[in-house]
């Protein structure tokens, strides 16, 4: 029998290929020299660096699932997640950047956009020339997208579009719009549609305030009739499937990144226990401790396995959406149960700054409500066990 690593319990190394490796430490290094040394005032001044996008795309992280043609790197959806896992153990905000370029604007312009859609906008949002948001939830439609009130009504050379949408990543600092709304022209039937920055009638005012999520601006959309052409819409599809297309992409990589953000905790609760001591020995020495590490091991441990698997059959074109329910779930939860163990057992240090598991914990909140909430993906897998929507 070989020896077991205890940051390694399932040999995941040994499951990748040698690009995947690779594209991985090229993303750890990255993230370790370039993003952990400005979190920290980031989180505390609420400030979004728009410059990171421009590093991540010289970096080769943004749609690299994408092929090399529209200027991604054409990776597997492994390496994507990798990707995240790894933006994600600095802060969840980061990846947030990251995945919503990736898998919400980029994916889908390239999924259902036009040739011509695609030349203008990919490689610039590969590079991080331009930033892209993808504008789904409203303010009174989150959870139920399907009760959208922004409406897309025909015009002679377009559409006319009106609505608002909130809680949108990157929005303040977009150059590049995604958004959904029902066309008149299309029976009523979700869109979507392309905007640029500056467009008449567009805005994106910061949402500020934020608890969680500092280092990643938020915004809304608001749109009050914005005129575009013909060009604008997303030809090739229709209905809910558009957006949803989109979130089980972003859904999937949050499952791997989320393990990332419980890695660091688990590691910065680890190296508290060996190096604090209480009644003459390391916390690390007590059997309380020693068992809340084992359960972080345990958890996340098998959510990488989960994610892997997800992940390789996502390559195979074989993934149900359920199957990223199940993961994005889990290990949101489960990140988020570690996370708060982690700032536990820093005790009084751990409310502080400096070591960052508190904010990991923070952030993790949102990542347990956005792109699905914790419980609307425990509806989406009990319609799959029962055949009974339970929604409404
Ligand atoms: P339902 O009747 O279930 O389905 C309607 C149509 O959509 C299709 N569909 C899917 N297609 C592909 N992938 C999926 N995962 C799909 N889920 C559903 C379905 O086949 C059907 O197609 P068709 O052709 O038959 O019409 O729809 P519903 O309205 O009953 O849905 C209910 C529910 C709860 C599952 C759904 O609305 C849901 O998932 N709600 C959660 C909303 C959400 O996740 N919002 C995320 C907003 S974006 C975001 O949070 C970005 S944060 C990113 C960051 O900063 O990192
Ligand atoms: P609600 O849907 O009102 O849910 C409130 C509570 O009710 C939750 O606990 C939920 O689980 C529960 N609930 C809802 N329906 C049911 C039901 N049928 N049965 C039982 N319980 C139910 N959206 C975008 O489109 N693009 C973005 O880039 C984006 N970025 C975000 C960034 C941040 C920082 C945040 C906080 C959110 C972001 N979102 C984005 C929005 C996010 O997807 C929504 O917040 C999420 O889908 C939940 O919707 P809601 O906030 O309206 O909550």
């Amino acid at each position: 029998l070989s020896r077991f690593d205890w940051e390694d319990a399932f040999r995941l190394e040994d499951q990748l290929t040698e690009e995947e490796r690779m594209l991985r430490d090229g993303a750890r290094a990255y993230a370790q020299e370039k993003l952990q040394s400005r979190v920290i005032a980031a989180y505390r001044e609420e400030k979004t660096d728009p410059a990171i996008f421009r590093e991540m795309g010289e970096m080769g992280l943004l749609g690299v699932t994408v092929p090399e043609e529209y200027g991604g790197i054409g990776a597997s959806y492994v390496a994507y997640g990798l990707v995240a896992r790894e933006v994600e153990r600095v802060d969840s905000g980061y990846r947030s950047m990251m995945s919503v370029q990736s898998s919400l604007v980029m994916y889908p312009i390239y999924a259902y956009g036009s040739e011509e859609q695609r030349k203008k906008y990919l490689p610039k949002l590969a590079s991080g020339e331009y930033i892209g948001c993808f504008g789904l939830t409203e303010p009174d439609a989150g959870s139920d997208p399907a009760g959208m009130k922004t409406r897309a009504t025909k015009t002679a050379n377009g559409y006319v579009l009106n609505g608002s949408k909130m809680w949108i990543s990157n929005a303040p600092i977009a150059d590049v719009f995604v958004v959904w709304a029902k066309s008149d022209a299309h029976g009523g039937k979700i869109r979507g549609f392309v905007l640029d920055k500056g467009m008449k009638g567009l805005s994106a005012p910061k949402i500020g305030g934020k608890l969680s999520l500092r280092a990643s601006v938020t915004g809304e959309i608001v749109m009050e009739n914005v005129e575009v052409g013909e060009d604008a819409l997303l030809p090739n599809v229709e209905g809910l499937k558009g957006p949803f297309g989109c979130l089980n992409r972003a859904r999937y990589g949050i499952a791997w990144g989320v393990l990332g953000a419980a890695e660091f905790c688990w590691h910065a609760a680890r190296q508290y226990g060996l190096d604090r001591k209480q009644f003459n020995r390391p916390l690390a020495q007590t059997q309380l401790y020693q068992k809340k590490l084992a359960d972080m091991m345990t958890e996340i441990s098998l959510g990488l396995q989960g994610a892997l698997r997800v992940g390789r059959l996502m390559d195979e074109a074989k993934a149900a959406p359920e199957m990223i329910s199940l993961v994005k779930r889990n290990n949101c939860g489960k990140a988020l149960d570690m996370a708060r163990m982690a700032r536990d057992m820093h005790g009084g240090n751990g409310i502080q700054e400096d070591f960052q598991v508190m904010r990991h914990m923070v952030n993790l909140e949102t990542v347990n409500t956005y792109e699905g909430t914790h419980d609307v993906h425990a509806l989406i897998l009990g319609r799959a066990i029962t055949g009974l929507q339970a929604f409404f």
